[in-house]
């Protein structure tokens, strides 16, 4: 049976911290299922469709990867596509608690789906979408963070439109 992998997560926007993540996944997983959900803690800037359509367009070279998106729970979604498994990221100690909680959670809701913790790369450990989003708002210089769609469609949203 071929393995099939969620990554989920908000990717508000996709940057290159995901980007590692994802790529490290899809070299496991026979195939993997990239997520567009609601953080009910995170208010979006960009919409689920501009969060899709940026994402396809950076992971357009990766053969074996779907992006998808999903209104309610991660676990329903990973049972109606029939995933093994969960992929999620871990910068630093600070990620951890949140990590353990919501894994813990959906285990409980679904036993049968491992979740798997891919380390990140040093060189992103410090990137969250948040933090690029908070640069390009005032002006810095983002291209060593994210591909150059999201720096454009960045630039387009908090530059121009001052
Ligand atoms: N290096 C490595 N990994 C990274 C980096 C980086 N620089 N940046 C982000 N990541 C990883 C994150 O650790 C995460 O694993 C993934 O990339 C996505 O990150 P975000 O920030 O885009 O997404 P989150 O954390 O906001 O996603 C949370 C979900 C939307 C998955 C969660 O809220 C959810 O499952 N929502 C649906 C409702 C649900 O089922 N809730 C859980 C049960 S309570």
């Amino acid at each position: 049976m071929a393995s099939r992998a969620v990554c989920p997560g908000s990717f508000d926007p996709v940057t290159y911290g995901h980007l590692d993540i994802i790529s490290r996944g899809a070299k496991v997983f026979d195939e993997l299922y990239i997520v567009v959900l609601n953080n009910s803690a995170k208010q979006p800037a960009f919409s689920v469709e501009e969060r899709i359509d940026l994402i396809r367009s950076v992971t357009k070279d990766i053969p074996n990867i779907k992006v998808d998106s999903y209104q309610g729970l991660l676990v329903n979604y990973a049972r109606e596509i029939k995933a093994n498994a969960i992929i999620r990221g871990l910068r630093a100690v600070s990620d951890f608690e949140y990590e353990m909680q919501i894994t813990s959670m959906n285990r409980v809701l679904y036993e049968e789906l491992e979740t798997f913790f891919i380390m990140t790369n040093n060189q992103y450990s410090f990137l969250s979408s948040s933090i690029v989003k908070e640069v390009a708002r005032y002006g810095g210089h983002i291209s060593e963070l994210v591909p150059p769609q999201v720096e454009e469609a960045l630039m387009k949203k908090y530059v121009t439109s001052k």
